[in-house]
């Protein structure tokens, strides 16, 4: 099977498991909610919808390794490798907030070859593959033309566990309000990632995230034509735990107001 018909594949399955997490939605009471950590919620819901994601991935490239958030299965050392969130946006989802995805990346041999986001409430299943460009719901997508941060909407997910670079960040966040056309917060860095790729965002940046939270973003950004890096500029967005995506011509601007900033504090 090639990339296109191995992402084809995974949309199906998330269009599958995300009835299961619509249907869950329905019924869910907050006594369901389990605490991971601090601010680190899940429910039954996060774990079933992982479990079955786990179970048909396995069937499709049946010796790839997996790193997924709810450790349903963790194989490491393998060409292929999964990196699964079933559920990003845990927190809207518990509060009733429409704004969650399931969110699939593959690597191949540690690369980003392929990701899928799929934000179930507007039923929007972005994907991509490598060099086979970017998708919302089988239509072409692209980032946005806007070349100056002045006129860009930016997303940024708020620190909530990893409070360390606040100030930094809090600067930035400052910057931007006086210097761009707004900040976003939607809950979901798979979703902030997926609507940068389909030109909705100029740019998204956050710090503490994990590799599930952004490894199917990264792909559909720089297949739409963006750029994904670390606050550096380099490639370790996606296990380097501070990210920045945005389209390419305000990538440089964008990325010397964030090192500006963190430079300082990195
Ligand atoms: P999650 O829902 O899968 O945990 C946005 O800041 C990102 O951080 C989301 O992708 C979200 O992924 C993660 N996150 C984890 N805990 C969070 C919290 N309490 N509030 C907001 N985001 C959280
Ligand atoms: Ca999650």
């Amino acid at each position: 099977m090639n990339l296109a018909d191995i992402c084809h594949a995974v949309t199906r399955l998330t269009s599958d498991v995300g009835q299961f997490i619509l249907a869950e939605r329905l019924s869910f009471q907050s006594s369901a909610i389990e605490r991971k950590g601090h601010n680190d919620l899940v429910s039954y819901v996060d774990k079933e919808a992982e479990s079955r994601l786990v179970e048909q991935l396995t069937e499709l490239i049946p010796d790839a390794g997996f790193l997924t958030e709810e450790n349903t299965k963790q194989v490491q050392g393998k060409s292929y490798c999964w990196i699964i969130d079933p559920l990003d946006g845990t927190t809207n989802f518990i509060h009733g907030i429409p704004c969650f995805c399931i969110s699939i990346g593959l690597h191949y041999e540690g690369q980003p070859v392929l990701g899928v986001v799929h934000e179930l409430n507007l039923n929007e299943c972005f994907y991509a593959w490598k060099n086979g460009g970017a998708y919302l719901n089988g239509k072409k997508i692209r980032v946005s033309e806007v070349s100056v941060v002045s006129d860009s909407l930016i997303a940024t997910g708020f620190p909530y566990h990893d409070y360390n670079r606040m100030k930094p960040y809090m600067e930035v966040f400052d910057h931007l309000m006086h210097h761009s056309h707004g900040l976003r917060r939607l809950g979901s860095a798979a979703a902030d990632l997926a609507y940068t790729a389909a030109g909705r965002f100029e740019a998204f940046y956050e710090y503490g995230l994990n590799p599930w939270d952004v490894a199917a973003g990264v792909v559909l950004v720089q297949e739409a034509g963006g750029v994904v890096s670390d606050f550096s500029g380099t490639d370790n967005h996606t296990f380097g735990k501070e990210i920045i995506a945005s389209n390419a011509k305000i990538y440089p601007e964008f990325l010397e107001i964030i090192q500006e900033k963190f430079g300082a504090d990195r």
